[in-house]
């Protein structure tokens, strides 16, 4: 299990580095905005690190931590990034589950209580970006309403 926990802070460590990816490509298209929101989604996944982190040196493990992949700089369109992040999330989700599984089968009841936050956590994180992918598929080629979700998107503040 404290293999797979380790394996699971690097899958959140590199989601963190890819959302990090791409608010920079947002901010140097001038999206701020977009930027903003990918910007506080990287630090959520630092956070979502950090909890793996704090478990797994609670119940006596020890971290190891590993190469962290580079992730994609360039995208062909905004609809392009938000379909990536949430193929990219459903992965998340599935390796989460799987987590689950283990936890259970090994009946570790510590950490399947750990995990369901993660549970939770994938439905918002997966429901959150379909919004957006709906916006996106109305506002279609309208620079006004381009403009608009920019700026909703921008008033994200952590937490
Ligand atoms: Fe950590 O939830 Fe997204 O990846």
């Amino acid at each position: 299990m404290l293999d797979s926990l380790n394996n699971h802070l690097n899958e959140e460590v590199y989601s963190s580095y890819l959302y990090l990816s791409i608010a920079s490509y947002f901010e140097e298209k001038n999206l701020k905005g977009f930027g903003q929101w990918f910007k506080i989604q990287s630090q959520e996944e630092y956070g979502h690190a950090m909890k793996f982190y704090g478990f797994i040196n609670q119940t006596g493990g020890k971290v190891n931590l590993k190469a962290i992949a580079a992730p994609k700089t360039n995208w062909k369109s905004i609809m392009e990034v938000f379909k990536e992040t949430l193929a990219h999330e459903k992965h998340i989700t599935e390796l989460i589950n799987k987590l689950v599984g283990q936890a259970m089968l090994e009946k570790n009841y510590a950490t399947n209580n750990f995990l369901q936050w993660f549970v939770t956590e994938q439905v918002e994180e997966e429901a959150n970006v379909e919004e957006i992918i709906n916006k996106l598929e109305m506002i279609g080629d309208n620079k006004g309403g381009l403009y608009m979700l920019d700026r909703e998107l921008g008033a994200r503040t952590a937490g």
